[in-house]
C-alpha cells in the first residue's frame, strides 16, 4: 500500500500536525476520555459531544480498485468487449478500465451547542485515478493504455446529530440520530486525456466515477446504535443518501443504503481494537451527461450501483499523557466479501482510513 507515499498522505500529516500544535492550548481536559468511546474511523457521525465541545478531525481514505465484475463474477476485458454500448459508434464497449485508485482527504468540525444537538461539517479533497486499455473500433487489436486523472474539491454535507430518546435503549445503549444535506461543491465536468477507439488521443469529459460530485443537494439520514459494556463496545448504523434533483449536466447519480455493525474491544484505556461489517446498496444513474459519451462501461448510467458487504478490521488510539493527551489516531482497513454490482464494473480491493480527531 503506498498510502504514505502519496501526496494526500503528506496533507494529512500537515494538517495533523497543524491541529496539534493549535490544540495543545486544549489539552489538559478529556484525560479520562477513552480510545473505545468513538466507533472505527470509518464510520461517520458515530457519536455526538457534550455541551460546549468542539472536535476537529481528519481522515485519509484511500480506496483501490482492480478489475471488473459482471454480478457476482470476474469479467475479463474480452467478455467487457462483447458488452453492448449504449451511446453512437461502436456497437459494443471498447475501452476496458483496468484499475483505479480514491484518495479522499476529509476536514471535519463538530461542534455541541447543547447536550441534546452536535452540529457537523465535512469538507473533502478528492484525487481520482484510472488506468483503462482501449482497443480498435475495426478488429479489436489492443491499441494502449492510458491513465486519467482528476482532482479537487469534493461536496460539502452540513449535519445535525440529534439524541433519540424515544427509542428502547439496553444498558448503558444509546441511539442517536443524524439528518445531513450534501451540497454540490464538487466539479462534475472534470476532463482529461483519452485514447479512442480511432487510436487518437483527445480531451473528453471523465466518466460519472471519475467525476468529483454529485452536481446535486443529497439528504443524508442516519441512526446509530451504541452500547457501552465497559470492556467492550458494540454499534450499529442504518445510514442512506437521497438525491433531492437533477444536476445541472442533466442527471442523478442512484441513491445509496446501508446498513452496518461493529464490535470494539479495549486492550486498555488508550487503545483499542475493532471488528465491521457493512452491508451497502446503490443505485444506478438516472438520466445522462451528453459529454460522457464513450464506449466504456463507465459511462453507461446502467452500469452503476449494486450490493457490497465489506469486512473492516482497525484499531483506535488516544494519548493520555503530555503534549499527546486527548489527541486521537485511528487506522481501518476493509475489504469487500462479497459484490454483486450493475456490470461490467471495476471491483473494489482494499480500503484504507487513517484518522487524527481531537477535541476540546
Ligand atoms: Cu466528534
Amino acid at each position: 500500500m503506498n498510502i504514505l507515499k502519496n501526496l494526500p498522505g503528506a496533507r494529512l500529516v500537515v494538517t495533523a500536525v497543524a491541529t496539534l500544535t493549535l490544540s495543545t492550548a486544549f489539552s489538559t481536559a478529556f484525560a479520562d476520555a477513552r480510545a473505545i468511546d468513538h466507533a472505527p474511523i470509518g464510520v461517520m457521525a458515530d457519536h455526538m459531544h457534550k455541551a460546549g465541545e468542539w472536535m476537529v478531525s481528519v481522515r485519509h481514505m484511500q480506496m483501490q480498485m482492480d478489475g471488473n465484475r459482471n454480478g457476482r463474477n470476474k469479467a475479463s476485458d474480452a467478455d467487457i468487449l462483447q458488452i453492448a454500448n449504449s451511446h453512437s459508434g461502436p456497437a459494443t464497449l471498447k475501452v476496458v478500465p483496468q484499475n483505479m485508485t480514491m484518495d479522499m482527504t476529509m476536514l471535519g468540525m463538530m461542534y455541541a451547542p447543547s447536550e441534546d444537538i452536535t452540529l457537523m461539517v465535512m469538507a473533502n479533497y478528492l484525487e481520482n485515478q484510472m488506468t483503462a486499455t482501449t482497443y480498435a473500433m475495426m478488429g479489436g487489436a489492443k491499441l494502449g493504455t492510458f491513465t486519467t486523472h482528476s482532482e479537487g474539491l469534493g461536496d460539502t454535507t452540513i449535519a445535525a446529530l440529534f439524541k433519540v430518546g424515544a427509542l428502547p435503549a439496553g444498558e448503558n445503549g444509546k441511539w442517536h440520530g443524524s439528518f445531513g444535506i450534501s451540497l454540490p461543491t464538487g466539479s462534475i465536468k472534470q476532463a482529461d486525456s483519452i485514447l479512442t477507439p480511432m487510436n487518437m488521443k483527445m480531451v473528453a469529459r471523465l466518466p460519472y466515477a471519475m467525476q468529483l460530485g454529485s452536481g446535486t443537494y443529497d439528504v443524508k439520514p442516519s441512526l446509530t446504535y451504541t452500547a457501552d459494556k465497559g470492556s467492550y463496545v458494540y454499534g450499529a448504523q442504518i445510514n442512506a443518501t437521497l438525491r433531492l434533483d437533477d444536476n445541472s449536466q442533466g442527471y442523478t447519480l442512484g441513491d445509496k443504503a446501508s446498513a452496518e455493525a461493529w464490535v470494539m474491544t479495549s486492550f486498555s484505556d488508550q487503545l483499542s481494537g475493532s471488528l465491521r461489517l457493512k452491508a451497502e446498496t446503490s443505485g444506478d444513474i438516472d438520466g445522462q451527461d451528453a459529454a460522457i459519451d464513450k464506449p466504456v462501461q463507465s459511462a453507461q448510467t446502467h452500469m452503476y450501483g449494486g450490493e457490497r458487504v465489506h469486512l473492516g478490521l482497525g484499531f483506535n488510539v488516544i494519548g493520555h499523557h503530555g503534549w499527546l493527551a486527548g489527541h486521537r489516531f485511528a487506522f481501518e482497513a476493509t475489504m469487500p466479501i462479497y459484490e454483486d454490482l450493475n456490470g461490467p464494473q471495476m471491483s473494489q480491493d482494499m480500503n484504507l482510513t487513517l484518522g487524527y480527531q481531537k477535541a476540546w
